[in-house]
C-alpha cells in the first residue's frame, strides 16, 4: 500500500543579492521553465544546503521530572496499556522540530508508565532500544524471553528486532525512560515491525534477580566460550547500577592518587559498551555516565551529533549553547548538534542526593552513526 502525495510545485523566487545573478525579465521566465520541469538550480538553495558548519533544526530545551513523572502517573489512571498502542510511553518533542515526537532530529525519548501487574505486550522493531531507570523498581523487561530486571541506575540496551515485552511484578507502579533511534529509523525510510504473542509464558513471568544475559557476559574481561551473541547490539542486557558507581568512584580515586584516568580533574565518566567487541553498546546509540565532582566544571565541548541527558543524581547548572539550566534529579535535557555543552556541580536546594555531593549525569547521544558515516567532529570552545 503506497499513500498518494500531492505534488509539492516548485517555486522560485528571483531575489537580489550578492551571488544571485541579476533579476532580469529572462531570468524570471528562466526560473518558471525551472519550476515547470521540477529543477532548482543550486545558486538559490547553497548557502541552506551547504553551510559552512553543522546548523540544527533543534534547541537546547528542558523538560523537568517531576512535570513528566505526574503526568505519566495521570495517564497511568486512565489509558490503558495494550496491543495497538503498544506502550504508555510519552514521549519529549523538541519545540522546533515540528510537534513530531522527536527529542532531537535522530533520537526519540520518552518515559514509560506501568501500573502494578500490567503487561505491556511482546513486540520487535529494527529501531534500537534502551531503557534507563532513574528511581524505583519492580518492573522486569522480558528480551529475546530472558527476564530482566529493572532499578534505579540499571542501563538496559535492546538491539533492533528482539522480541520483547514488559512487567510489573509489583505493588507500586514505575517509571523509567526509553532511548530509541525512531527519528533517524523513520528518515530511512527501512523500519519494519511485528507483534508477538499476546502473553509471555509462566517462566518469562518469573522475577529473577539476575537475567541470563547477564549471568553469562557480566563477566569483565571474561568471555563465555559457548556463548556467541546473537543481536546486533550488546549481548549483555543489563548494565547495573553498582558496576557504573564502582568504575566512576575507582576513576576519581585514581585521579586524586595523581595517576589520571579521568577525562578532565573532578570529571569521571564510564561508556556503556559491548562485552563481545568493545563497540558501541547499540549500532546507532551510544550511552554514557558521566560524574562531576561538587565544586568541578566540565570544558565546554561541541560535537557534531545529538545527545540527550538525564540527571541521575545531585545538582548543578547545566549550559546548552546560550541557555543554562539548574537541574535537579530526573530532569532530562537536549544538546543540539554542535551547541557547546558543559556542567557544573553545585548543591541544590532540594537535594537528596547520595553520590557524594557529585553530579551524575546519563547521557545516549546518535554518535555511532557519526563516526561509521566519518562525520564526526570536536571542539573544546574554551
Ligand atoms: O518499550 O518497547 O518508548 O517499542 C517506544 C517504542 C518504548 C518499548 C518506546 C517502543 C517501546
Ligand atoms: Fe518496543
Amino acid at each position: 500500500m503506497s499513500a498518494t502525495h500531492a505534488p509539492t510545485p516548485v517555486r522560485l523566487t528571483a531575489v537580489d543579492g550578492p551571488d544571485q545573478p541579476a533579476v532580469t525579465p529572462a531570468l524570471e521566465a528562466l526560473y518558471r521553465g525551472f519550476e515547470q520541469e521540477l529543477l532548482v538550480p543550486l545558486w538559490t538553495e547553497i548557502g541552506d544546503l551547504m553551510p559552512a558548519h553543522p546548523r540544527s533544526r533543534a534547541v537546547p530545551h528542558l523538560w523537568r521530572w517531576e512535570a513528566l513523572r505526574a503526568l505519566a502517573a495521570q495517564a497511568g489512571e486512565i489509558v490503558p496499556v495494550g496491543r495497538g498502542g503498544e506502550r504508555r510511553a510519552i514521549a519529549l518533542a523538541n519545540p522546533s522540530l515540528g510537534g513530531r515526537p522527536f527529542a532531537t532530529p535522530t533520537l526519540w525519548a520518552a518515559i514509560q508508565y506501568l501500573m502494578p501487574g500490567e503487561d505491556a505486550p511482546e513486540h520487535r522493531h529494527t529501531q534500537h532500544a534502551f531503557r534507563f531507570v532513574v528511581e524505583g523498581e519492580g518492573v522486569w523487561t522480558v528480551v529475546g524471553g530472558d527476564p530482566v530486571p529493572m532499578r534505579r541506575g540499571d542501563f538496559l540496551p535492546q538491539a533492533g528486532w528482539n522480541w520483547h515485552a514488559h512487567h510489573n511484578a509489583t505493588a507500586e507502579p514505575m517509571a523509567w525512560i526509553d532511548g530509541l533511534d525512531i527519528p533517524l529509523q523513520y528518515a530511512t525510510e527501512a523500519q519494519f515491525f511485528e507483534f508477538g504473542r499476546d502473553a509471555i509464558s509462566d517462566a518469562e513471568r518469573t522475577t529473577p534477580d539476575r537475567s541470563r544475559s547477564e549471568r553469562l557476559w557480566a563477566h569483565p574481561g571474561l568471555r563465555p566460550l559457548g556463548s556467541a551473541p546473537v543481536t546486533p547490539g550488546s549481548p549483555l542486557l543489563a548494565y547495573k547500577w553498582a558496576f557504573t558507581d564502582r568504575a566512576l568512584a575507582d576513576q576519581l580515586a585514581v585521579e586524586a592518587e595523581g595517576y589520571g584516568g579521568t577525562v578532565e580533574p573532578g570529571h569521571a565518566a564510564v561508556r556503556f559498551t559491548n562485552p563481545a567487541t568493545g563497540a558501541d553498546v547499540l549500532p546507532t546509540i551510544r550511552a554514557e555516565m558521566h560524574r562531576v565532582v561538587r565544586g568541578a566544571e566540565t570544558a565546554p565541548v561541541r560535537e557534531t551529533g545529538s545527545s540527550v541527558y538525564q540527571v541521575f543524581d545531585g545538582s548543578g547548572t547545566v549550559t546548552v549553547g546560550d541557555r543554562a539550566w539548574s537541574v535537579t534529579r530526573g530532569d532530562l535535557f537536549v544538546v543540539p548538534s554542535w551547541q557547546p555543552f558543559s556542567a557544573r556541580s553545585e548543591a541544590g536546594a532540594t537535594d537528596s542526593d547520595t553520590s557524594g555531593g557529585a553530579l551524575d549525569l546519563f547521557r545516549f547521544s546518535d554518535a555511532p552513526v557519526f563516526e561509521a558515516l566519518r562525520l564526526d567532529r570536536q571542539e573544546v570552545t574554551r
